[in-house]
């Protein structure tokens, strides 16, 4: 396998996935049958879900929660941080996770696509909080009263557009070549699994280093690498 060339005029676009967490211990998306922490995304991850029973989403983030707690940076998530301080503005960390593990590894400006497992905010008001507390129940809002929920991404909700923004800007910029790297994603999810195909038209090189082949976008990436990314990811990086 050989690295990605990375020279002072490249701009380095990397979108990650629930695969870069895979060896830090965290259940990814679709692995085991697709099941998080004994429950079925689409019931839990949804503001359905959470109208017809706040408490089993909470149930369900408050162990992903303590999952996440006990989890650390593995290779991969360190190789991206040093990367990141090597590029600065040259290179754009944009993740579909949660677990905030890109952050604890000291990587910078992360876009964090579907929100964080750590901020609590009110289903109702504007009223968030850094959180990291697991709930039985349903926490309410100090300020209404409300029920809070976590500050998560569900399907069928909106991203946030200051993200879509940032990532779009890093794309049109004319200077230097743009390369794309997808880790550890099954490019199923929207608008994420078409980052891709964005970056091709905006003449970007595009790798995809996942477990195995397998991705429902993989025909869209010039090169791709399997294996577990806390080995791929520095090596593709140059870092080993
Ligand atoms: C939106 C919450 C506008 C956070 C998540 C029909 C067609 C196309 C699109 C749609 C459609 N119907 C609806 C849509 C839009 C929908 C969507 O894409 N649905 C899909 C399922 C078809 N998208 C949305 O709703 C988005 N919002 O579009 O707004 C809109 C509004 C209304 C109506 C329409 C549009 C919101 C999407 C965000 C949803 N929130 N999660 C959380 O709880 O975590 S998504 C969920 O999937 C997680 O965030 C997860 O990160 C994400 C993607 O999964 P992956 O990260 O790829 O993880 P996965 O397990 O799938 O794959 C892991 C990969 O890693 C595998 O390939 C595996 O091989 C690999 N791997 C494993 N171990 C390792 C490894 N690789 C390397 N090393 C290892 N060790
Ligand atoms: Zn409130």
């Amino acid at each position: 396998m050989t690295a990605i060339p990375i020279d002072p005029t490249t701009r380095l676009l990397v979108l990650t996935g629930a695969g870069v967490s895979a060896e830090s211990g965290l259940d990814t998306f679709r692995g085991n049958g697709g099941m998080w922490e004994g429950m079925r995304a689409q019931d839990v991850a949804t503001p359905e879900a959470f109208g017809l029973d706040p408490a089993k989403v909470w149930r369900f983030y408050s162990a992903r929660r303590k999952a996440a707690l006990a989890a650390a940076p593995n290779a991969a998530h360190i190789a991206l941080a040093r990367a990141g301080e090597r590029m600065g503005e040259r290179m754009l960390l944009v993740t579909q996770n949660v677990d905030g593990l890109h952050e604890r590894a000291g990587q910078r400006n992360v876009v964090r696509l579907h929100g964080s497992l750590w901020v609590t905010r009110c289903s109702r008001c504007t009223h968030s909080r850094h959180d990291i507390e697991a709930y039985e129940g349903v926490p309410l809002c100090a300020k209404c009263g409300s029920a809070e929920r976590p500050d998560i991404v569900w399907f069928g909700e909106m991203l946030d557009p200051d993200g879509d923004e940032a990532i779009w800007r890093f794309m049109h910029q004319q200077s230097g070549d743009l390369k794309f790297l997808a880790i550890g994603t099954s490019g199923v999810v929207y608008p994420a699994a078409a980052y891709v195909e964005f970056a091709k038209a905006n003449g970007a090189e595009t790798w995809l280093a996942n477990l195995e082949g397998g991705a429902a976008n993989v025909r869209s990436f010039d090169h791709v690498v399997t294996g577990p990314a806390a080995t791929t990811v520095p090596l593709l990086l140059g870092q080993a």
